[in-house]
């Protein structure tokens, strides 16, 4: 398929791709695949008034019947899911399979939120008072800012959006720069749901392209009590405070440094293939992706040889082909960092294989490297480094309780795992004093969670949980109500106050 009818099945027309100042690029070669224009924020005041006035109608529609948009929403992707997938491959440069599990994502999440219509549920709390009766209710918040990174450029929106709606709550969305045209193309299967849906208000959900200052716009808007934000530590640390400083609430996914503990007992082979998938899956750029490997002694050389092998036979290329399983990284400057990332690591006594740029029987332009596995004396200050890049730092252990130091002995707090047939030390990992990440894995890699847990980190990683369990509680204010129905007016805490 050509780049234009990728493109124009997703349901984007000439037109729209060649009249702004934002060029997109396509990782697959680097070739510009469009120019569309941006949001500008002398626009904003109108932006945020229409949410406005959706969410004053939107926050009183029943919820189940907001879900029902939803379940619109969830049949418009099923019918588009190829065309959608193509398109992820296409603007960000995964490889087939996971630009399709990346709409799956979204169908999954969808189903979630149609369910969770029914279930948005308040509590009954007891009064120590006669004749009294507690509650609590979730009410919507109002609108949901979203800023979503290259990555996953619709799969985490979808996250965010399905909840958001359903809670009541009318969305903005700022994608990021590299992956403006998949956020156009899902926002499409949206506004074809909200049209099938019939009397959804005006500006329940817009979309704004553009970079840091249309960003900027969304953060700093009192209007917009919400702001849930991926992308790295640094954008986080401008979002957050920014968001905090106007009283508004800030859900951020941030960086991860997530690491695996492969114990003695491990069942080697299945760690392998936990590990390759890991590591080098969607080219090292998850946010879950695995970083650290941190091996007991009794088994690392045996684990490196293997590894070394599968390594040596990993197919990478044009991520269109059926038989690639890593495609190139976003853009060339991605690929710098990550040969920088290498010298750094090199220069503090890591033993690197593989970290080489692929020239050959690639589609020329794109950034292609080989993934890199990286032998660490110890814990440096690079291992303790995000890249975003198929790095793996291997590092040695030699008790469970050292092993477990290091996995939480780095800024971030995303996602980790152990491999172990050892339930002692499986349930130590899980336990208080194990893991400090907020998703933890038993003979699972860290990477590729299903939407029903709630997903997201601790420290650095920010803090915020989106997708699943009850997530959605970050997307709805919560009302306590003490509600007196006898004839008399006691006081709580047996306080006394006759007049
Ligand atoms: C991300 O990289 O920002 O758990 C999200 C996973 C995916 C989501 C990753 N379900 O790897």
């Amino acid at each position: 398929m050509t780049y234009s009818s990728i493109l124009s099945s997703a349901g984007l027309a000439p037109k729209e791709l060649s009249r702004g100042s934002l060029a997109v690029h396509s990782p697959i070669d680097g070739a510009e695949i469009a120019t569309i224009s941006e949001t500008v924020s002398q626009d904003f005041p109108a932006i945020i008034a229409r949410a406005q006035s959706a969410f004053r109608q939107w926050r009183s529609v029943p919820a189940p019947r907001r879900g029902e948009l939803v379940r619109l929403l969830g049949e418009e992707l099923r019918a588009a899911k190829d065309e959608l997938g193509a398109l992820v491959t296409l603007e960000v440069g995964k490889i087939t399979s996971e630009g399709l599990g990346e709409v799956q994502e979204m169908i999954d999440i969808c189903d979630f939120a149609v369910g969770l219509s029914r279930q948005l549920y308040g509590l009954t709390i007891a009064s120590e008072r006669p004749g009294h009766r507690m509650a609590e209710t979730w009410h919507p918040i109002g609108p949901v800012g979203i800023i979503s990174a290259f990555n996953f450029p619709v799969a985490v929106w979808s996250w965010n959006a399905a909840l958001a709606l359903v809670c009541g709550n009318p969305i903005i969305w700022k994608p990021s720069e590299k992956s403006p045209l998949t956020a156009m193309a899902a926002h499409r299967c949206l506004e074809r749901a909200i049209a099938r849906f019939g009397d959804a208000p005006d500006g329940l959900s817009q979309l704004v392209i553009g970079g840091p200052d249309i960003g900027a716009a969304l953060v700093e808007s009192r209007d917009v009590p919400v702001i849930s934000a991926t992308g790295s530590t640094r954008m986080g640390n401008i979002v957050g405070p920014k968001v905090l400083a106007r009283w508004g609430r800030p859900i951020l996914e941030l960086g991860g440094n997530n690491a695996m503990i492969v114990a003695p007992s491990a069942d080697l082979d299945m760690a392998v293939r936990a590990i390759v998938f890991s590591a080098v899956g969607t080219a090292g750029q998850r946010c879950t992706s695995l970083r650290r490997l941190i091996v007991h002694e009794s088994i690392h050389d045996d684990l490196v040889a293997k590894l070394k092998a599968a390594y040596a036979s990993l197919p990478v290329g044009d991520p269109r082909e059926s038989d690639t399983l890593v495609g190139p990284l976003v853009d060339a400057e991605a690929r710098a960092r990550m040969l920088a990332q290498l010298e750094k690591a090199r220069s503090e006594g890591g033993n690197v294989h593989g970290g080489e740029a692929v020239k050959m029987g690639v589609p020329q332009g794109g950034a292609y490297i080989t993934p890199a596995l990286v032998e660490m004396p110890a814990q440096t200050d690079t291992v303790r480094t995000e890249t975003f890049a198929p790095i793996l730092y291997v590092m040695r252990y030699a008790n469970l309780e050292e092993a477990i130091e290091m996995q939480n002995d780095v800024p971030q707090g995303l996602s980790s795992c152990i491999f172990t047939m050892n339930l002692r030390e499986a349930e130590t990992f899980l336990s208080a004093s194990g893991s400090d990440c907020g998703i933890a894995n038993v003979n699972i890699g860290p990477s590729g969670a299903e939407i029903g847990g709630a997903f997201g980190g601790e420290k650095e990683t920010g803090g915020g949980r989106e997708s699943g369990s009850d997530a959605w509680k970050g997307y709805m204010r919560r009302q306590t109500s003490t509600i007196n129905y006898s004839a008399e007016l006691p006081l709580a805490q047996g306080v006394r106050f006759d007049i």
